[in-house]
């Protein structure tokens, strides 16, 4: 057996002294392929990563042949709370902690053959890293798209820190799956990423994205047209939120929200145990979260004046109305919204119809009417279609100047603040004179204080060397921010760092930026469309409006691979079933691993681990690296060059769309081509083709046809159409049929070792021409060692025309018969 091991180290030695893989700025077409960088867990990396990290390097080989300039690098982002956590737990520093995993998973990354240029490497907890994340928040303030305010924010007592909306799902933590978010009014620092809700929102058609995530994107921007109309409680104005004015006269109520800043205005005195009541209970504060819930809610004791009819309508307080949406109060049509609907029979309120699909009206409403209709118990307005409606009542307010037409988005601004230690110290103090002051650059970084107490609650506070220091503007005594930022932030520029990552005048140099960027192929786990895919978008577009780079989008094709399982579960160190790269390496080699894990099925599909399958390709790749130093250099064929051109043509095409899977079929399929007298060129060619799937095999093969360099940085080959010829893929066809026609027959007739088989070709003038039965004659005759050797007995081709069999006669054009004897 080869010593796959041995190959391995020997040429990732060679590629890492000659930095073969190293990316500098040229006139040469670049190209960027990026992996999500990882989070250096205390687990360390098994073949789900392993499988991750392949796809991008594949891609990263085939470009680089094709003769662009590669940029593929790699780094950590190694801020956050599990290192925290872990290293309370485990009573060590988390920078200790941290940076020992790294080194691991380094290693670990080395030994799969990766391609990336190492000298790129960053992790976001080295302090040249996060004092530009400081950099980058002042640089965000200047510009007013930081700020602090007092708002309702969602809180992970598990995390014991507060969350960004984007980190809370269905309610619960996006870390802890099991934990209620609870809402906790609270001063906080935002990023406006708002202020490009529009541009991220348009943009994403342009984006070569898969159409879920773009959906996706869409969803959690959610623009929305509608009316605000101006409702008098109390004789002051209250502004609603609606996207539906033509139910107007439909109304039979309000609802404000729990967390309304002014709900308690609204509260009379016979009223207020109950609502207080009701506040205790109500926990999320998002909109996907608040549709869900059991409709829950209580009288203000208040009251509303609806201006188109001057009706007098109770006001509630509710759970399913969100704060920070529209302006947390709606009017509620029972008849035509469901949750108005499910409102109103919890707490006995009227409902009215206002819209019909027939001229009467539907009596008695099982559920809300939401589709379209003519206008009924609408005066003037009776019997208009809902949707011109629509604009007639808005019409008729607006003159009246109670309404005006506007646009809505879910996306909520960035919460950024976290009140925790292992992440990036917010760069800002408070003076009691001087108010918010922030950091002036040249002061940068805010480093992190080592020394510090773990224990409840945010260390930092209790760092008092930290915390005390002196206001730079009036040098009176002040007090240290010590909020750190979400790790997001981190995730959101390290792509562009990658271009320039030891510069320590800047956080990188535009010029380096402008030639790599965008991502040409970014490659990450779906989980990530709401959070960092937003939030690096976002930043993208305030850098360029700030002039550090001059483009719109960060990543211009994104590719989403699917989850390495075994027995049945996604791969992890929890569930206990991780496969590790280096056991693997060991019994069969690491370009074994990585020719089975792209052979399994389409990488963005997920995918089941199986001993029997690396086995199967074991037996590939060793036959491989046994057959090809023994074929002699010579002429080839022309079946030989006619099967070399068209896989080239379309391998090229498959590892081009990451359809890895199929491209290895047509790999495999034209190994099998191969004869023991080949061109030489030819042969260069098969090994360039397993290079980026197999490159330490490919290594050795190349170097033992004596060829000089790396077939790593070979020109990849380029196929001549006028070799291809399909002839010899219809006899292919053909004679696979006929293996496939003889291996039923053994299965039905239970034979297990033939002696003979005989293979009739059908009569002449069963055959449209002469042409196609030479053909088929020529393919069988031309076939016959092949058989034997397939079946391991003598075959007979014999022609029905001269035949005695009786056989003989059922032979047909294109399906000879078989007699198995
Ligand atoms: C009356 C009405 C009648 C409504 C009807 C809908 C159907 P999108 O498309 O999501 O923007 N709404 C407004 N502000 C809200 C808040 N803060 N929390 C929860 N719901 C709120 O939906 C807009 C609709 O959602 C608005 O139109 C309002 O209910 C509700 F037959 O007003 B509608
Ligand atoms: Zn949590
Ligand atoms: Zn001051």
């Amino acid at each position: 057996m080869a010593d796959f091991s041995k190959i391995e180290k020997k040429w990732q030695k060679k590629w890492e002294e000659k930095k073969a893989f190293s990316a500098r700025e040229s006139r040469k077409k670049k190209l960027y392929v990026l992996e999500m960088f990882p989070y250096p867990s205390g687990s360390g990396l098994h073949m789900g990563h392993a499988f991750n990290y392949t796809i991008g390097d594949v891609y990263a080989r085939l470009k680089r042949m094709q003769g662009f300039n590669v940029l593929y690098p790699m780094g950590y982002d190694a801020f956050g709370l599990p290192a925290e956590n872990a290293a309370i737990k485990e009573k060590v520093h988390p920078r200790p902690y941290t940076y020992k995993i790294i080194k691991n998973f380094i290693m670990q990354q080395k030994k799969l053959g990766l391609s990336y240029d190492w000298s790129k490497m960053l992790a976001t907890s080295d302090p040249e890293y996060y004092k530009w994340n400081q950099y980058f928040f002042l640089k965000l303030f200047e510009k007013g798209l930081v700020y602090r305010k007092k708002a309702p924010v969602n809180f992970c007592p598990a995390c014991d820190t507060v969350l960004a909306n984007e980190q809370v799902h269905n309610g619960k933590c996006w870390r802890h799956t099991d934990t209620d978010v609870q809402t906790k009014q609270l001063e906080q620092w935002f990023i406006k990423t708002t202020e490009y809700a529009d541009e991220l929102l348009d943009f994403v058609d342009k984006l070569q994205w898969p159409e879920r995530i773009k959906i996706m994107q869409k969803n959690w921007i959610g623009k929305s047209e509608g009316t605000e109309i101006n409702f008098k409680i109390n004789s002051e104005d209250w502004k609603i939120f609606t996207t539906r004015p033509d139910t107007i006269y439909g109304v039979t109520f309000m609802v404000v929200s729990a967390q309304h800043p002014r709900l308690m205005e609204l509260v009379t005195k016979e009223h207020k145990k109950e609502v207080e009541a009701l506040l205790k209970k109500i926990k999320s504060t998002k909109q996907e979260d608040a549709d869900l819930l059991k409709k829950e809610g209580a009288f203000t004791g208040s009251y509303a004046i609806n201006p188109i009819n001057n009706e007098k309508i109770p006001v509630y307080v509710g759970n399913f109305v969100v704060a920070d949406y529209g302006s947390g109060m709606v009017m509620a049509v029972p008849a035509h919204d469901q949750r108005d609907f499910e409102f109103a029979k919890k707490y006995h309120i009227n409902i009215k119809q206002v819209i019909s699909p027939e001229a009467n009206g539907i009596n008695k409403l099982n559920e809300a009417y939401t589709g379209n209709g003519k206008l009924i118990n609408s005066k003037d307005f009776n019997s208009i279609d809902n949707e011109v409606a629509k604009n007639d009542i808005a019409k008729y307010l607006q003159k009246k100047g109670l309404c005006k037409k506007i646009v809505q988005y879910k996306l909520r601004d960035w919460l950024v603040s976290r009140q925790r230690y292992w992440g990036t110290p917010i760069p800002v103090i408070y003076c009691a004179k001087c108010g918010i002051v922030p950091v002036p650059e040249n002061q940068l970084p805010i480093l992190l204080p080592e020394k510090v107490k773990f224990g409840k609650g945010n260390p930092l506070e209790t760092a008092k060397s930290f915390v005390e220091t002196k206001c730079h503007k009036c040098k009176s005594k002040a007090r240290r921010e010590t909020d750190t930022m979400d790790t997001f932030f981190d995730s959101s520029w390290y792509f562009l760092r990658f271009t320039d990552n030891k510069n320590n005048k800047k956080p990188f140099d535009k010029a380096k930026a402008d030639y790599w960027l965008p991502v040409d192929q970014y490659i990450g786990g779906a989980e990530h469309a709401c959070m960092h895919l937003i939030y690096a978008r976002f930043f993208t577009k305030a850098l360029r409006d700030m002039d550090f780079v001059s483009f719109d989008e960060p990543f211009t094709k994104l590719f989403n691979q699917g989850m390495l399982h075994k027995d049945g579960f996604v791969m992890s160190k929890s569930r206990g079933n991780v496969v590790l790269p280096e056991e693997i390496s060991e019994k069969y080699g690491i370009d074994t691993a990585r020719l089975y894990l792209l052979s399994i099925a389409s990488p963005d599909k997920d995918l089941e681990w199986t001993e029997s399958g690396i086995e199967g390709s074991f037996r590939f790749t060793s036959k491989i690296i046994e057959t090809l130093p023994k074929i002699r250099i010579g002429k080839s064929s022309s079946k030989v060059k006619s099967k070399l051109n068209k896989t080239i043509k379309e391998y090229t095409q498959d590892l081009e769309n990451l359809r890895y899977n199929l491209a290895i079929i047509k790999l495999r399929n034209l190994f099998n081509y191969l004869e023991d007298e080949i061109s030489k060129e030819d042969l260069n060619s098969f090994i360039k083709l397993l290079s980026p799937i197999c490159p330490h095999i490919a290594e050795e093969l190349w170097a033992n046809k004596k060829n000089k360099g790396f077939v790593s940085l070979a020109d990849w080959p380029d196929y001549d159409e006028s070799l291809i010829d399909e002839r010899f893929d219809y006899i292919d066809t053909f004679i696979e049929k006929i293996k496939a026609d003889i291996n039923a027959i053994l299965k039905i007739a239970k034979i297990e070792k033939p002696m003979k088989i005989n293979i009739f070709i059908a009569r002449e003038k069963f055959y449209k021409n002469s042409n196609d039965y030479n053909n088929e004659l020529n393919a069988l005759k031309e076939s016959i060692k092949d058989f034997e050797k397939a079946f391991n007995c003598k075959f007979e081709l014999s022609k029905a025309e001269t035949s005695k069999d009786a056989k003989a006669n059922k032979a047909k054009a294109g399906k000879p018969a078989i007699l198995v004897e």
